[in-house]
């Protein structure tokens, strides 16, 4: 089989859907970490980031000849080469719900928590405010659906690693899930305990660390499993 080379960053929520992935699907690849500045921005952008990404983000792709950046079109390519073990549900209206599901996570519940950066220390600030109450909107309705599932859409699927990892930004945030969703919560330890999961936000829980910058205590667990 061709090579395939993730670009990454240490942190980066969209790289860690893919990576977290490939990990699952048992998958070989090189990781290809990204120079990381200061703050949250990648500077200087990874020259093969730059040449495939006219975005300049990551993650990005390289399998072969084939080259591709954004995290949910890494998913669909994975899932066509890869298809064991599926990581989408069987069936039209299943699939595209659980299409959804994912889409909304990266771009309903991470899109308000990004609103929330450079907030952190005033959560009163009215942007927060907004912020937090519609990723509290979207958790109480995650909530609802696991009253008869382990997972958001069945079985483990991208919805899950989406939210997963959208929520991961939400507590570092200031998005913090508590005892109103106490499914909610019991998924995200059920989702932790996936050795994939547990791989990726360990080492980016470690980064944080290595930073001097704090990371959310639900992970302590999965950081002291790397040492
Ligand atoms: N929709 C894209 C979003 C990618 C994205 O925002 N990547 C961030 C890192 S998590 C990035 O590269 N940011 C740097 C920039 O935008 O300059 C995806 O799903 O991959």
């Amino acid at each position: 089989m061709a090579p395939i080379v993730l670009y990454s960053g240490p942190l980066s929520m969209f790289g860690a859907k893919a990576e977290i992935a490939l990990r699952e699907k048992d998958v070989p690849f090189e990781l290809v970490m990204v120079p990381f500045a200061k703050g949250d921005r990648y500077d200087p952008v990874h020259p093969e980031v730059l040449r495939i990404n006219p975005k300049k983000q990551v993650p990005v792709l390289a399998h072969g000849d084939l080259e591709i950046f954004d995290s949910t079109l890494i998913f669909e390519y994975l899932e066509d080469v890869f298809p064991e073990p599926p990581l989408w549900p069987k069936g039209a209206a299943p699939r595209a719900e659980a299409r959804l599901l994912e889409l909304k996570s990266d771009e309903i519940v991470f899109m308000n928590i990004v609103r929330l950066f450079g907030l952190e220390d005033t959560p009163e600030h009215p942007t927060a405010v907004d912020a937090v109450a519609k990723a509290y909107r979207h958790y109480a309705q995650m909530e609802a659906r696991l009253s008869d599932r382990d997972y958001l859409a069945g079985a483990f699927s991208y919805a899950d690693i989406a939210l997963f990892m959208a929520q991961f930004y939400g507590e570092r945030k200031g998005a913090v899930m508590n005892e109103t969703t106490p499914r909610l919560l019991d998924w995200r330890a059920r989702v932790l305990a996936r050795p994939a999961v547990r791989t990726v936000i360990g080492r980016m829980g470690a980064w944080l660390t290595s930073e001097g910058r704090g990371s959310p205590a639900y992970i302590a667990d999965a950081i002291a499993a790397r040492r």
